[in-house]
């Protein structure tokens, strides 16, 4: 596991850092077990109040100094940032597929989206932009500009460990906030790994201490950060329950909340599709990162006339599925997180079963020799209705629902009638079809594609959904305006004091 020792990661580590500095602290470490073979790869210490309170306290302090460094100064960092993510992709892309259990493609794959933001978020540090406007009163401008906001709180689910943080974080950082992460408590040590990057890059560019603060810890860390007015924005990646509570916490002292919570994305898959495609990218969207992607796969809906072909396809091609250690390159399915992650995928097909779905490729755990760990499973598929409380429901495992559909509008019915709104996709050929599915009476989710799957949405666009998706949109297009504050700002040159809306007012 030389890997380990090159992201610096120890037997034990400290969770609770403020850039270079790492913080002691009391409580129950946090351990860290790979669902890869099950081993204990290293212990980390959480987050108490008084560690949580001196990341705040430097992180206030830094963000006096950071906001003043020029935007592209700040770019510059995190370009050096980039480059230090090119060098260490090979051990943090097998740190993040060992801790979490994603393919190593996978893996490296995420660690590509953290230097792809990086880039994104150099380019954007000289194009933090707003509008000038024409003032209807005489010798007068108008215009706008963006500000930061301060502390950007960041909560940031297993599922991806490493990229979601950075998008965050990078646009954060260019914008001029100083940035603190709560880590998922499942996945640790990547986030130490990160810690240990960046205070590298930090300390050759002298940036503040408390620029980059990391609170590993448990349920009462997200707690503290949703309810703590030092912090302007919470950014929340996870599930829509956490998103609830987080967004709850934080409206109640009217912060601001950016929510990327669950979805339950479906593929239309209709009689003009090219087939091959729609089968690659439902099964990739299916089963990839075993599930447990927000923008996995999880519901066909397929017109009739080549339901029982699509069917069959997909039969054939899950037997080809081999699953397995994730580093392994051969497997294309690694583990599920643990094994918590393990029951609540056998309870949702034994619900799926009750409501009187049929497996045509039937679920299970495996176990014997490689999956000693007991998170291994097996990908399914069920023949389902729209309606089954299950296939409402997002569960975070691969269990794919088969749906079956007559008319357009009947299918974009089905893929809107959800409570979740993230990813949607349509597979056809027909200009007609796929223009309708993209129009206002179209899907509703943030991202809607066509003949491409659902997952695998690259940065420059904005990411995220609506309804219990939870509405926030994170990474490219101009998702960094979450994470500044607008000003509005008149000036006027001229000798007189006009009013807005012709108002008379002389004394
Ligand atoms: C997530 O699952 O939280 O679109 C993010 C995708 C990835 C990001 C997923 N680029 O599948």
């Amino acid at each position: 596991m030389d890997f380990l020792a090159s992201l610096k990661i120890q037997a034990n580590n400290a969770g609770v850092s403020t850039g270079k500095a790492w913080i002691n602290t009391t409580g129950t470490p946090i351990q860290s077990h790979s669902p890869v073979d099950g081993k204990l790869i290293g212990t980390v210490q959480p987050a108490d109040r008084a560690g949580y309170e001196a990341v705040i306290t430097k992180a206030e302090e830094a963000f006096l100094a950071w906001r003043q460094w020029p935007a592209p100064k700040r770019g510059e960092v995190v370009r050096q940032i980039g480059e230090a993510l090119r060098q260490y992709k090979e051990p943090l892309g097998k740190l993040v597929s060992y801790e979490m259990g994603k393919s190593l493609q996978e893996g490296y794959g995420e660690v590509q989206e953290m230097i792809d933001i990086c880039d994104f978020a150099v380019g954007l540090s000289r194009q933090l932009h707003g509008f000038t406007m024409h003032s209807e009163r005489p010798a007068h401008r108008m215009y706008e500009q963006w500000h930061p906001l301060g502390i950007v709180g960041i909560i940031s689910a297993f599922n991806f460990p490493v990229a979601v943080w950075s998008w965050n974080t990078m646009l954060g950082w260019v914008c001029g906030n100083v940035c603190v992460w709560k880590p998922s408590e499942k996945t640790p040590l990547c986030a130490v790994a990160c810690q240990h990057i960046i205070a590298e890059v930090f300390a050759k560019n002298n940036v503040p201490e408390g620029v980059s603060g990391l609170i590993i810890g448990n349920r009462d860390a997200g707690e503290w950060m949703a309810a703590d007015g030092r912090i302007p924005l919470v950014s929340a990646t996870g599930s829509t329950r956490m998103g609830k509570a987080v967004g709850a916490a934080v409206g109640a002292r009217l912060g601001k909340a950016l929510l990327e919570l669950g979805g339950n994305n479906a593929i239309i898959i209709s009689k003009d599709a090219d087939l091959d495609i729609a089968l690659r990218g439902a099964i990739f969207g299916a089963v990839g990162t075993a599930g447990q992607r927000c923008t996995t796969t999880r519901r066909l809906i397929i017109h009739e006339s080549v339901y029982d072909t699509v069917k069959n396809k997909l039969v054939s091609a899950y037997k080809q599925l081999s699953i397995g250690d994730p580093l392994d390159e051969k497997n294309h399915v690694g583990p599920l997180i643990d094994t918590d992650a393990v029951r609540l995928y056998s309870q949702s097909i034994e619900a799926c079963k009750k409501e009187g779905g049929t497996f045509i490729v039937e679920g299970g755990v495996l176990e014997g020799k490689g999956y000693e760990s007991g998170c291994y499973v097996k990908p399914c598929i069920a023949e389902a209705q729209p309606g089954y409380a299950i296939v409402q429901h997002e569960t975070f495992a691969p269990i794919l629902y088969l749906l079956k559909y007559k008319t357009l509008e009947e299918a974009i019915a089905i893929q809107n009638g959800v409570p979740q709104g993230l990813s949607s996709s349509i597979m056809t050929l027909n200009l007609r079809e796929a223009e309708q599915f993209l129009s206002y009476a179209g899907s509703d989710c943030g991202i809607a594609n066509v003949n491409i799957g659902t997952s695998g949405a690259e940065i420059g666009g904005a990411f995220g959904g609506e309804k219990e998706t939870g509405g926030g949109r994170e990474s490219g297009s101009d998702a960094w305006k979450a994470y500044m504050r607008r000003q509005t700002n008149t000036i006027n040159y001229s000798t007189q004091l006009p009013l807005a809306q012709g108002i008379k007012f002389d004394l």
